[in-house]
């Protein structure tokens, strides 16, 4: 178990800190953000986290959404400005405080550790990255990208696939001393943003580490196969501390895990007529993880006879980051179907406005005017033309931006706005415009607002 180290007193440098930090805050303007949600590092817990459970004090509103830090993708070339790294670039303000006294440490070892996301809405996903500060950094600056080491100490591909609700990264953390900052950062697949999540460690050397891991699990086996489901189970593993838990693998993905007291595990959402691989890893309290279990393949039944059940509801619908003045981005969770999902139908009120893949969790409604709130409704469909329960959400566009339009050869200083396709961005280099420095493909230039 990691312990949380609670921050030492140094409270009158602290509030002297804090008051330049909010002068300094107070000279820009923050852009109110309406992003839904997706994510956040539970363990070992990220400063927002340990700001929702109380350990982190005078937090501001992150202790309602940990799950919101939410910046464009591509760091450390894009994604979150120096400065406003822990924020995610300054929604969450009181994040970015810096000092070696301000957050709550959770005591961690040198060696393999386990990341553990919990997810709201669980996106595909490129990659899991992770970030940790150079041996001879400083604690009372502000985080930049100097402040770290940008090789990532870890990535954890995932190939755009789907993770489940909550996702561990097995990685080998580098030797550090004393206080430290790890920057997880979790790629979407479909979307331009990333999730960016500072963890406060404290390598405390006290504890051996732990580096022995469990056995494999053995004897996995499949039974009760339906059309669309399977049940696992398998032997238990041992460990020279304890087994934590059992993580299940579908080829090389992750889709569940188990506690370490159970031995079984249902696989839903399967396709009809189909073979699928499986196997089981166990891993311990510090992130050791077995070799992999025997694997086994499974095929589904076929179904019999005529096909007359429809795919589920899509799940989790949900308007994905702020409206633009003509656009709104939704996403959802896959259906599942008996014998598969062929598709999903997008209404607009009562209009059909496209119909997209069985694979696809994310469409943007163009077309839109602005300040217009819009009803839309999500159905899934199979190959039989069975279609499935509504589900809806409502959105508003963003007011009509009176920023200029892009243009080339201008001289843009920071913070200024412009208008380039729809959407609106903010300078955040001083510079004179060319063409090919258009603000979509520039992201170290300009920031999508
Ligand atoms: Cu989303």
């Amino acid at each position: 178990m990691n312990t949380i180290q609670m921050p030492q007193s140094g409270v009158k440098k602290f509030f002297a800190l804090a008051l330049i930090m909010a002068l300094a805050s107070s000279l820009f303007v923050i852009a109110p953000q309406t992003s839904s949600a997706h994510g956040y590092v539970e363990g070992p817990a990220s400063r927002a986290a340990l700001c929702k459970s109380g350990q982190n004090q005078n937090c501001g509103s992150i202790v309602w959404e940990p799950q919101s830090l939410e910046a464009p993708k591509g760091f450390p070339a894009a994604g979150p400005v120096d400065g406003k790294i822990a924020s995610a670039n300054g929604a969450f303000p009181e994040l970015d405080q810096q000092s070696a006294t301000r957050w709550a440490k959770v005591n961690i070892n040198s060696g393999p550790n386990a990341f553990t996301w919990k997810f709201t809405a669980n996106h595909r996903t490129t990659n899991w990255k992770y970030y940790i500060t150079k041996p001879n950094w400083n604690p009372n600056a502000p985080l930049t990208r100097n402040s770290f080491d940008l090789t990532p100490f870890c990535t954890d591909n995932y190939n755009g696939t789907q993770p489940p609700t909550t996702y561990t990264s097995n990685c080998n953390v580098p030797a550090r001393t004393g206080y430290h900052v790890i920057l997880a950062v979790w790629e979407i697949h479909d979307t331009v943003n990333a999730f960016y999540n500072v963890i406060d460690v404290n390598f405390s050397g006290s504890n051996p580490a732990d580096t022995q891991p469990p056995t494999a699990p053995s004897a996995l086996a499949a039974s009760g196969t339906t059309t669309t489901s399977v049940s696992l189970s398998w032997n238990a593993s041992t460990d020279n501390v304890g087994v934590s838990g059992y993580r299940i693998f579908q080829g090389a993905n992750q889709i569940g895990t188990v506690s370490g007291s159970t031995l079984n595990y249902t696989v839903t959402g399967l396709t009809a007529n189909t073979t699928y691989n499986f196997a089981v890893r166990a891993f311990d309290a510090a992130g050791n993880v077995s070799a992999n279990s025997n694997s086994i393949s499974v095929t589904t039944l076929a179904p019999s006879g005529p096909d007359t059940q429809a795919p589920t509801a899509p799940g989790g619908l949900h308007v994905m980051g702020a409206p633009t003045s003509s656009s709104i981005m939704l996403m959802w969770n896959p259906s599942t179907d008996n014998v598969g999902v062929t598709g999903y139908r997008i209404y607009q009120g009562s209009n059909l406005v496209t119909t997209v893949s069985g694979t696809a969790t994310s469409y943007t409604v163009t077309g839109l005017n602005p300040s217009t709130t819009y009803s839309f409704s999500v159905y899934a469909f199979d190959a039989a033309g069975n279609q499935s329960a509504a589900s809806t959400v409502s959105g508003t566009t963003a007011a009509a931006s009176t920023a200029p339009a892009w243009a080339p050869n201008t001289a843009y200083a920071v913070g200024a706005k412009v208008t380039y396709n729809g959407a609106v961005y903010e300078c955040r280099q001083a510079h004179t415009s060319i063409v090919s420095w258009e603000p979509a493909t520039t992201p170290a230039l300009w920031l999508l607002k």
